[in-house]
């Protein structure tokens, strides 16, 4: 299978969050690679994922972090391939600042921002899905069936738990 798409994060710890994207992508029949890749601790490999991304077939790439997150905004930099970034929640300040680091981009090198934690991971998939179904028919009909079933499972009424 192809692997369009990276999933990168800065620490392992992230993984449990950065999972939620990959689920997502596996569900949807999506190829991904996962890679821990850190601003501050591994510098050199960030150059390196971003110098390679579009000669390696990346189409898309999902980038999580957390606290001074800024591996999102530094891959960005370093690649044309669109980035979607995911603040991950963080113990001190719940994640806030994980979003400000990744969200407030100067002019030139966007990245698009998700929400916070795993709800914002999941739909980083979604959105990485959704960016190369643009050019695939057959991913655009599974994305369409994925989103209608999720609507149908939504109940009209309320019941008491
Ligand atoms: C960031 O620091 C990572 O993205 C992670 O969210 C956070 C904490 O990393 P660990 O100390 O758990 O490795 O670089």
């Amino acid at each position: 299978m192809d692997k369009p798409v990276g999933i990168i994060m800065g620490s392992q710890s992230d993984w449990p969050t950065m999972r939620e994207a990959a689920a997502i992508l596996d569900e949807l029949g999506v190829g991904y690679e996962a890679r821990i890749v850190s601003a501050h601790r591994t510098p050199d490999r960030l150059w390196d994922y971003g110098k390679t991304a579009v000669s390696r077939g990346l189409k898309v790439i999902i980038a999580g972090a957390g606290g001074a997150a800024h591996l999102p905004g530094m891959m960005a930099s370093k690649t044309r391939v669109p980035v979607i970034g995911v603040p991950v929640q963080t113990k001190a300040l719940s994640g806030v600042d994980s979003l400000y680091s990744i969200l407030q981009m100067p002019k030139g090198y966007p990245v698009a921002t998700m929400a916070i934690g795993a709800a914002g991971a999941a739909n980083a998939g979604l959105m990485a899905a959704g960016i190369l179904a643009i050019s695939d028919p057959a991913l655009a009909e599974r994305l369409n069936a994925w989103r209608q079933a999720l609507s149908d499972s939504i109940p009209q009424e309320p019941r008491d738990e």
